[in-house]
């Protein structure tokens, strides 16, 4: 009897051995080691699309010039005063020369000023984020239900923070008596560089009551463990949140050498996971592009209803990628046709037409096409 107990204990122990050395081995293998030493981010175009106001060369992602942009769009206004007659040129002359962003969309006006800065904090790298619109009067705060690593990695960018947001540490508030009433729903892509190019929007409900918070990162708090992965950009992440499709680094680089996904973010063939909302939202995001394959019966999420305060430059984005030239792949089936052409040769003068069609009807009835080609050489 006491054998059996102690042969059903070892069974048990060794199989639970098992599982956690697969679990362990499991998170090892998700990352790709040769892959992690090349460095890849957000600007390396053989993993992922450049912007629209970039172009890819030998595998980076380069500054287009203005010109190079699409002609039509809607104008936009820059931080300092200048008006653009695109937001892609506005965008294109902002990665050549960091410093200019992006304000608001259409014409600059004398009072349109923007601002977010942190509240409540012990320090200047954390608190509870507050915001001033363009066209609104007054500042607001940022609901925390809107609030992911995307967001706060531009706002944490957009207040001069280069590596975005802590992601292992957050905001201790201590007993915090706000009298906010209302908050502003935020939602960005993760890569602009300021929070004016996210939308922002009023949601006629009400009743929020908590409200975002961020640490930036900075070098000096941090502290790496065995855990850590490094990120491109010199920051540190926890592992577990490499390969799980959100862009925790900031640039990207989490997510670029991953042999597989965590949770329900997809898997692109070119070893990229991307959020799983970007699948069948009719925006290829997978350089592959297999996240729009197989989309029939995938039903689309109605918006809803919302007072929306700023213009969706993400639509914008989508709309400038869309009416850029796209590469296909491989090498197109064109039929072969082959073109008569006459080398040398002088110009025709009028009234003289006819006497050289006379000589061509004349030899056709003497020489075969090819001697009379040799002729015309
Ligand atoms: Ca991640
Ligand atoms: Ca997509």
């Amino acid at each position: 009897m006491l054998l059996h107990v102690f042969l059903l204990f070892l069974c048990f122990h060794l199989s639970f051995c098992q599982v956690s050395l697969r679990l362990h081995t499991a998170q090892e293998e998700l990352v790709e080691k040769k892959c992690l030493a090349k460095k890849y981010t957000h600007l390396s175009c053989n993993k992922v699309f450049c912007q629209p106001w970039q172009k890819c060369i030998e595998g980076t992602c380069i500054c287009k010039l203005p010109y190079q942009c699409p002609k039509n769009g809607t104008s936009a206004c820059a931080t300092n005063g200048r008006n653009f007659l695109t937001y892609c040129q506005l965008k294109s002359l902002e990665c050549l020369r960091p410093g200019t962003k992006f304000l608001n969309n259409g014409t600059c006006t004398a009072e349109g000023k923007f601002s977010v800065s942190l509240k409540y904090g012990s320090t200047d790298s954390e608190g509870i984020v507050e915001v001033k619109l363009v066209d609104q009067d007054k500042t607001m705060f940022i609901c925390k239900s809107s609030w992911t690593m995307r967001e706060a990695n531009v706002a944490c960018l957009d207040l001069g923070f280069q590596q975005g947001a802590d992601t292992q540490r957050s905001f201790q508030s201590s007993n915090l008596s706000i009298n906010a009433t209302e908050c502003l729903h935020v939602h960005c892509r993760g890569l602009e560089t300021s929070l004016t190019e996210c939308t922002f929007t009023k949601r006629r409900t009400v009743g929020y009551q908590d409200l975002a918070d961020v640490v930036c990162y900075t070098q000096k708090a941090d502290s790496p463990t065995d855990d850590s992965f490094q990120c491109v950009n010199g920051k540190y992440i926890s592992q577990a949140e490499a390969c799980n499709g959100i862009n925790d680094c900031g640039d990207q680089s989490d997510e670029l050498c991953c042999k597989a996904c965590r949770g329900k973010s997809f898997h692109c063939k070119s070893g990229v996971c991307i959020p799983s909302q970007y699948r069948c939202n009719g925006e290829v995001d997978c350089i592959t592009g297999e996240d729009e394959v197989g989309c029939e019966g995938f039903a689309s999420v109605a918006p809803e209803e919302t007072e929306i305060l700023t213009a969706d430059m993400d639509a914008e984005r989508r709309r400038i990628k869309s009416l850029l030239p796209t590469i296909s792949c491989g090498i197109k089936n064109r039929m072969h046709i082959r073109r008569k052409r006459v080398v040398g040769g002088k110009p025709a003068q009028l009234g003289k037409m006819k006497q050289i069609s006379d000589i061509f009807k004349g030899l056709h009835k003497v020489y075969t096409l090819e001697f009379c080609c040799i002729i015309l050489k």
